[in-house]
């Protein structure tokens, strides 16, 4: 069959991101399907027509990334514009769409109706291959495990056992786009994380048990990406270090095949070997991106992080000490979070030297999240409330206009404390150097601008 598989993803802020995911649904499908990917960043609507009229796909798969930008300030939502686009292919192509993705795995049901596409696969893509099959064979697919259809519902099925075929193809248009724009693609190592931070849909999205790639095979689809010019990896893991042994082991198989680029990713800042960052740097670890959300130890406990603010500062000035660069992510707004608990995380954070700070104000509530669960039990949402448009949790001795007046005080004119992703100038200026042919996220640089933090 002739599959078409579209990412919509235009968003710039930090910065554009390769579509990764639609790599493993291509590489799920058999040889003698013919696939194209359309990556609306690489691709403007007139090309997407032109694409539609000379390939004639029959089936179409639209990635559903992002639902919204996740920040309470400055709020961005995109279904939306994925149903002007749905609209827009019906005009035009017969094809049988299908919907999968992260976002859509969040809230399936939601998002199928609001987007009213053919079909829609929950969880990993690559059952996105039995759906096709059952297509060309005129079977009904709505049986198969997390496949939605009007005829009926589905559940997240159980994490994919099958094999992990990520398709990269190194002379498609889009990833010279990425080669051209920053130079950075991106590598999954293992798929799930093993914590349990009461907010995070993670492990829904990916499972709740590591499934571990070979380090050497890690290694080998490394190479290949910088074979085909990539000037930077960043790796995708929900935390690359939430199996420590692993991510050594895949750093060290980076250094035996030669990996000469830089990396980076997301790390949980939790007590790790004293040598672990510098093992690291010395494997070409260039950005380390902390999920760290608090540095109140009633947070953090409230959160379920699994590290005390004393492991964060230690895991902090391990990574400074290789000399790598580092940013934290903070989440304020969460249960029990108050004046104290913010001005505890906001002194603490004058004491992690060199670093990029992210604020995060306001926790989005998820479905499957045990922060759902305490949302409804303190009713401050209903069985029916609808969380596709962000529903923001509310702390009961703060409220997210009180602690952004917290952090904005303290950041005073520092360009390294930024609220949600960012000013549009931060973005505008990633753009700039990855322009003018730097590469990597490049968010140490933001530190050096002096401005208001925020928006
Ligand atoms: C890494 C990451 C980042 C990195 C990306 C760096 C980079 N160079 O790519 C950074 C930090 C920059 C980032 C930024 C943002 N992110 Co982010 N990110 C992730 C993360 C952890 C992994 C995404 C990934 O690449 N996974 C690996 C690939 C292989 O998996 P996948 O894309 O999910 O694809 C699989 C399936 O989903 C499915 N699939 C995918 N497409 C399709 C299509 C079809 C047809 C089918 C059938 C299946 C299918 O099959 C694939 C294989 O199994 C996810 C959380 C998570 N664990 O999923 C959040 C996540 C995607 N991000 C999210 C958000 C919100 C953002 C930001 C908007 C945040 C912000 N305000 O800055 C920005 C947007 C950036 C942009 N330009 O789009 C949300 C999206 C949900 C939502 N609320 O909208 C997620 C889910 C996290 C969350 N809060 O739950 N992100
Ligand atoms: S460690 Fe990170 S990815 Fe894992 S559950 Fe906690 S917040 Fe989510």
């Amino acid at each position: 069959m002739r599959i078409l598989l579209i990412s919509p993803n235009t968003l710039v802020t930090p910065y554009p991101v390769y579509p990764i995911g639609l790599d493993y649904v291509a590489g799920c499908l058999a040889a003698d399907h013919q696939v194209r990917i359309a990556d609306r960043n690489a691709l403007s609507l007139a090309e997407l027509e032109e694409l539609l009229r000379d390939f004639a796909p029959e089936v179409i798969g639209l990635s559903c990334r992002n639902i919204d930008n996740t920040e309470a300030g400055d709020p961005l939502f995109f279904i939306d514009e994925y149903r002007r686009l749905v609209l827009w292919l019906r005009e035009r192509t017969p094809a049988v769409l299908v919907c999968g993705g992260s976002g859509f795995t969040i809230m399936p049901e939601r998002i199928f109706a609001a987007l009213q596409v053919d079909y829609g696969i929950i969880g990993e893509g690559e059952r996105f291959a039995l759906l096709v099959d059952a297509l060309q064979q005129g079977k009904d697919p709505a049986h198969i495990p997390g496949v939605l259809s009007s005829r009926g519902t589905a559940e997240l099925p159980a994490p994919w056992t099958g094999e992990l075929a990520r398709q990269f193809e190194p002379a498609a248009a889009h990833v010279d786009f990425y080669l051209r724009n920053g130079g950075m693609l991106n590598l999954q190592t293992k798929r799930g994380c093993s914590f349990r931070c009461i907010y995070c849909p993670y492990p829904h999205i990916e499972g709740k048990r590591h499934r571990l790639t070979p380090p050497e095979e890690v290694a080998r689809t490394a190479m290949e990406l910088q074979a085909a010019g990539a000037k930077y990896l960043f790796l995708t893991d929900s935390a690359f270090n939430s199996d420590v042994a692993h991510s050594i082991a895949v750093a060290r198989a980076f250094k035996k095949a030669g990996l000469a680029i830089p990396w980076g990713g997301f790390f949980a800042p939790t007590q790790l070997p004293p040598d672990y960052f510098s093992l690291m740097a010395d494997a070409g670890l260039k950005h380390v991106e902390f999920g760290t959300e608090s540095l109140s130890a009633t947070m953090l406990a409230n959160y379920r992080k699994p590290f005390s603010p004393a492991e964060v500062v230690v895991a902090h000035q391990q990574a400074r000490k290789a000399r790598v660069q580092v940013a934290h992510y903070l989440l304020l707004g969460g249960p029990g979070e108050s004046p104290a608990t913010v001005s505890e995380t906001l002194d603490l954070l004058e004491q992690l030297d060199r670093a990029v700070f992210f604020f995060f104000i306001g926790v989005r509530i998820y479905p499957f999240t045990a922060l759902y669960d305490l949302a409804l039990d303190e009713k401050k949402i209903a069985p029916d409330t609808d969380l596709l448009h962000p529903v923001f949790y509310e702390a009961d001795a703060i409220d997210r206009a009180a602690i952004e007046a917290m952090v904005t005080a303290r950041a005073g004119k520092r360009g390294n404390w930024i609220i949600g992703s960012g000013p549009a100038e931060n973005a505008a200026m990633v753009r700039k150097m990855h322009e003018r042919g730097r590469s990597g996220p490049l968010w140490e640089y933001l530190a050096e601008r002096p401005s208001a933090p925020g928006k």
